[in-house]
C-alpha cells in the first residue's frame, strides 16, 4: 500500500524473544515478494510493457523517479534469495507471476523465456523445500491490455483467465498454492480513484467496473485452475483493516470507505453478495448469473493487514472519501503508519468469523530506512518489536479461535515500494541498489530464530 502520511519514529524497539505458543505442526512460515517489486530485468528476454513501467516512467509519479527497471534484479539472482530464504528457514516463498514477461502483449503470443524463468524458479524453491505459493496478479497488467480498455473492459475476465490457463498447464504439476489477485480493493482505488497507482484514471464508472470485472476475472480463474490443476489450493488475497473516522462527522465517509476496501471483492467471491452499500452503485455492469460467477469455492483467504485506516468525509472527491491523519498519539512506523497490533488479532477473528475460510496471512510487516551501520550490519530493532507484537496478536486471535495456518512476512527484500519508490524498505533482508548485495538485517536472524523456536513443543500460550 502506499499512505501519504507523514514519517514518525515509532520508538518500537525491544523484547527480542521469539512469541512462544502451541504452534500447529504444520504452521506455515513464509515471505511475500511481488514480481515488479523485485523482478528488474525489465526488458530482459522479451518482456512486456506493464502498466506499472508506463506510471514509473512518467515524471515526477514515484517519488526520486524511481523505476522498477533494475529493483532487486530477483530475475538474475533468485538463486541467491532462495538460499537466503533457505538460511532463515522460510516454509514457503509466496511471489507474483509478471503477465507482461510471460504474454508481453497481455495475450496471444507467449514468451517461452518469460515461462522458463518461472520453472527454474519454481524448481530452485523445491529442491530447498520452499514451497511456491504463486499469485497471478500483483498489479502488473500488460500495458497492451490497459491500451484496449483493461479492467473497465467486461472481456478482461477472460483474458485473466486465459493467462491463467497458461500458468496452470506450465507449472500446476509443481506449483499447488495459487491465488489469483492480490490486494484487488488497493489497486482498483488508487488506480481509478485516488490516483495514487496505476493506471491512475480517475472516473467513477471506470472504478466501479473494474471492481465488477475483476471480480469476474477472479471467479474465472479459480475455475480454471480447479480444473487444470485439480489438487490445487486456491485462493485470493485481502488488504484488511479497521477504517476508523478520523473525527465525529466522518463516520459515513468512513463506512463508504470500508465496504469499498474491505467488503467489496471478498464479499462478492466468497458471500456471493456486493456489500448494501455498493449493490446500486456496481448494478449497471452486473448481468444476470454475475454473483454465481464470481462466487467459486476457494480453499483459503490470504489476509494482508499492517494498520488501522483514518478516513474522512470529502465531498468533492470521488466516492465521498479522502484519507485522514491518524491521531497523534498513536505510534507509527518509520514511513507513518500506525502501529495497533490488537487491531490486526481483532480482523483476524473478524476474518473467520465472516468467512469461515482458513486464514494465511500473506502480507504483515514495517516500513522503515534501514542503512547499514560502520561494519555493514543492518540493526532494525523496531522491524524485529513489530512483528513480535504482531506474531504474539496473532496467537491471541488463533487462542480466541480464529484458523489462522500461516504468516508471511512482508518482504523478503526491500524492494520498490511503488509510488515511494526504493525511499521505503520493507525489507528482513537489505538491498544495496547499487550492488545489489543483500544483507541479512537482525529481523531477519530474529525471523529465523520464531521460525525454529515454533517447531519446539511448548505448552506455555
Ligand atoms: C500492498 C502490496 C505490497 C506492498 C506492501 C507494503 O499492499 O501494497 O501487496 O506490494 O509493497 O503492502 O506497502
Amino acid at each position: 500500500m502506499r499512505f501519504p502520511q507523514p514519517c514518525r519514529a515509532a520508538g518500537l524497539a525491544g523484547a527480542a524473544q521469539p512469541v512462544t505458543r502451541s504452534w500447529p505442526a504444520d504452521f506455515r512460515w513464509g515471505a511475500s515478494t511481488s514480481a515488479y517489486q523485485v523482478e528488474g530485468a525489465a526488458a530482459a528476454d522479451g518482456r512486456g510493457a506493464s502498466i506499472w513501467d508506463t506510471r514509473s516512467h512518467q515524471p515526477g509519479r514515484i517519488a526520486n523517479g524511481d523505476t522498477g527497471d533494475q529493483a532487486c534484479d530477483h530475475y538474475h539472482r533468485y538463486a541467491e534469495d532462495i538460499a537466503l530464504m533457505r538460511e532463515i528457514g522460510l516454509d514457503a516463498y509466496r511471489f507474483s507471476v509478471s503477465w507482461p514477461r510471460v504474454l508481453p502483449l497481455g495475450r496471444g503470443q507467449v514468451n517461452p523465456a518469460g515461462l522458463d524463468f518461472y520453472d527454474r524458479l519454481v524448481d530452485g524453491l523445491l529442491a530447498a523445500r520452499i514451497e511456491p505459493w504463486l499469485c497471478l496478479y500483483h498489479w502488473d497488467l500488460p500495458q497492451a491490455l490497459q491500451d484496449q480498455g483493461g479492467w473497465t473492459r467486461r472481456d478482461s475476465a477472460g483474458w485473466f483467465a486465459d493467462y491463467a490457463v497458461l500458468i496452470a498447464r506450465r507449472l500446476g504439476d509443481r506449483v499447488k498454492r495459487f491465488a489469483t489477485f492480490n490486494e484487488p480493493s488497493v489497486f482498483t482505488l488508487f488506480g481509478y480513484v485516488l490516483d495514487w497507482q496505476a493506471p491512475g484514471v480517475i472516473d467513477r464508472d471506470a472504478y466501479l467496473a473494474a471492481m465488477h470485472h475483476v471480480n469476474l476475472a477472479h471467479g474465472a480463474a479459480v475455475d480454471v485452475l480447479r480444473d487444470l490443476v485439480p489438487d490445487a489450493r486456491i485462493g485470493a488475497i485481502h488488504n484488511r483493516q479497521p477504517c476508523r473516522p478520523a473525527g465525529p462527522a466522518d463516520g459515513a465517509a468512513a463506512a463508504m470507505f470500508d465496504a469499498c476496501w474491505n467488503r467489496a471483492f471478498p464479499d462478492g467471491q466468497i458471500l456471493g453478495a456486493y456489500p448494501a452499500e455498493l449493490v446500486d452503485e456496481v448494478a449497471p455492469w452486473v448481468q444476470p448469473g454475475d454473483l454465481a460467477r464470481i462466487c467459486r469455492p476457494t480453499d483459503w483467504f490470504g489476509l494482508n493487514h499492517y494498520s488501522p485506516i483514518y478516513i474522512q468525509a470529502d465531498l468533492d472527491a470521488v466516492l465521498g472519501f479522502a484519507w485522514g491523519a491518524p491521531p497523534a498519539e498513536r505510534p507509527q512506523t518509520d514511513v507513518g503508519w500506525v502501529i495497533d497490533a490488537d487491531a490486526f488479532r481483532d480482523t483476524l477473528t473478524d476474518v473467520h468469523r465472516t468467512y469461515r475460510l482458513p486464514i494465511y496471512v500473506t502480507e504483515n510487516g514495517y516500513g522503515g530506512t534501514d542503512a547499514p551501520d560502520a561494519a555493514g550490519a543492518v540493526h532494525d530493532p523496531e522491524r524485529i518489536g513489530y512483528l513480535r507484537a504482531y506474531i504474539r496478536a496473532m496467537g491471541e486471535a488463533m487462542d480466541r479461535g480464529a484458523d489462522v495456518r500461516g504468516y508471511f512476512v512482508w518482504s523478503l527484500l526491500d524492494n520498490f515500494e511503488w509510488g515511494s519508490g526504493y525511499s521505503q524498505r520493507f525489507g528482513i533482508v537489505h538491498v544495496d541498489y547499487a550492488s545489489q548485495r543483500r544483507t541479512l538485517k537482525s529481523s531477519a536472524r530474529w525471523y529465523a530464530d520464531q521460525i525454529r523456536a515454533s517447531r519446539v513443543p511448548t505448552t506455555s500460550a
